[in-house]
């Protein structure tokens, strides 16, 4: 017997920087949470699954009409005709609190209550699912906590929208441990709320299925869901099935020995065409970073947009992929030998060199960061969208790291400054 696993599927949620220049297929990349929505049922009638899960945020928030709506209805609709039954709970994006519109629900699926823990029995399956949704968009109490125990003998499930003991770049919601999950004695935990996929446990299964379909440059590869083989009321395997529509790629362009723009772009060309060469025929959604100390850093710079339509005009030429932003972050090469040879730079390098070397000085500034690190909530993410580890801010390592970078930057912006 085969159950899918899936969660986040952000219906008609925009895919960050949708730029819509000549020739992007704007309306490719905009349909592709439904896309990955009717790849995920297709693959529920394909796998010939007796049951599908979804752990929360179906929806990105309260939708623009009822097209929305419709739309996760008539998926649903498919899967009812294919007689697959479905458990649903509400997560942060989709809380009750949240949405404003409702539409009634085919009679194969079965959304658990908010406002305690719900057990659905399927006793031809011999099987019970044991979730509740979220009533409001910030729960912070451990909702797990008062699931019943398991003790049915049935093979249990607990479906639930949670970051568990903390995840990098999610939201605290729902928090639970792992000890108390395994202590409830069920047999698969089918979580949701963190994008990237993760087996969290195996003994009991804790899984995070990661979003159907990636919706920003930082959620790259291959997105989808999970499928779990069941026999004799035991888990013969956990497996990741690829369904989104539209893949995000990083391409980071290393331009340090790269002479001149036009070899910077043939490098970018080389990189789409590896991309695009990837099996599954996907839409390439493409972050491209072009950095390091470069020669070619003043030719660059003189026209950056003429450089980023360049760049588009290749991802055109490749075809299946859009360009979603080109970073130029490249920097004029330094001599920082020669550079320290200055009156001024010579006394401040010394400065950095000995702050660097002292750790009892560098202790004495920690402190100081003790407030920022309280301030900065957990989803807290850099100016490029990536996730900050925050307890790592203001500590002597992370210090001596700034320390290192501190004269570079010094020299970089006198550089800039005279040139
Ligand atoms: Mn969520």
């Amino acid at each position: 017997m085969k159950i899918l696993h899936a969660a986040d599927l952000h219906v008609d949620s925009p895919l960050g920087g949708l730029t819509a220049y000549e020739g992007a297929p704007v309306d490719e990349i905009r349909g592709a949470t439904r896309r990955a929505t009717e790849n995920l049922v297709q693959a529920a009638i394909d796998h010939d699954v007796r049951l599908v899960l979804v752990a929360g945020d179906i929806f990105d928030g309260d939708w623009r009409d009822y097209s929305t709506g419709l739309f996760w209805n008539e998926q649903l609709g498919r899967l009812r005709d294919a007689e697959i039954p479905v458990v649903s709970v509400a997560g942060n994006h989709d809380a009750a609190s949240e949405i404003s519109r409702n539409l009634h629900l085919p009679p194969n699926v079965t959304q658990l209550s908010e406002s305690r823990p719900e057990t659905k029995v399927f006793d031809d399956l011999e099987i019970a699912v044991v979730g509740q949704g979220y009533a409001q968009r910030a729960v912070t109490a451990d909702l797990a906590q008062g699931f019943p125990e398991s003790d049915s003998g049935l093979f249990t499930i607990g479906l639930l929208h949670t970051s568990l003991d903390g995840r990098v770049g999610h939201s605290s919601y729902a928090p639970c441990s792992v000890e108390v999950l395994r202590s409830k004695g069920y047999d698969y935990w089918a979580l949701g709320h963190v994008h990237r996929r993760e087996e969290v446990h195996t003994d009991p299964w804790i899984v995070f299925p990661g979003n159907l379909q990636g919706r920003k440059s930082i959620e790259t590869g291959a997105k989808g869901a999970s499928i779990l083989t069941v026999a004799s009321g035991e888990i013969v395997e956990v497996q990741h099935l690829e369904l989104d529509d539209v893949r995000w790629h990083r391409c980071e362009v290393d331009a340090g020995d790269l002479a001149s723009a036009d070899d910077i772009r043939s490098a970018i060309a080389d990189r789409f065409s590896s991309i695009t060469s990837e099996p599954g025929r996907r839409l390439a959604a493409i972050r491209v970073v072009v950095s390091g100390a470069s020669p070619a850093h003043d030719e660059l710079w003189k026209d950056p947009h003429g450089f980023e339509a360049d760049v588009r005009s290749l991802a055109i030429q490749t075809g299946r992929s859009w360009v979603e932003k080109v970073k130029v972050e490249t920097s004029r090469p330094l001599d920082l030998a020669k550079a320290r040879e200055d009156d001024v730079i010579g006394v401040l390098a010394q400065r950095i060199d000995d702050l660097r070397s002292d750790a009892e000085m560098l202790a004495v500034y920690e402190p100081l960061f003790v407030d920022i690190r309280k301030k900065i909530g957990a989803d807290a993410r850099t100016g490029d969208d990536a996730p900050i580890s925050t307890g790592q801010i203001g500590t002597a390592e992370h210090l001596a790291e700034c320390l290192d970078a501190s004269l570079e930057m010094v020299v970089a912006l006198l550089a800039e400054e005279r040139a």
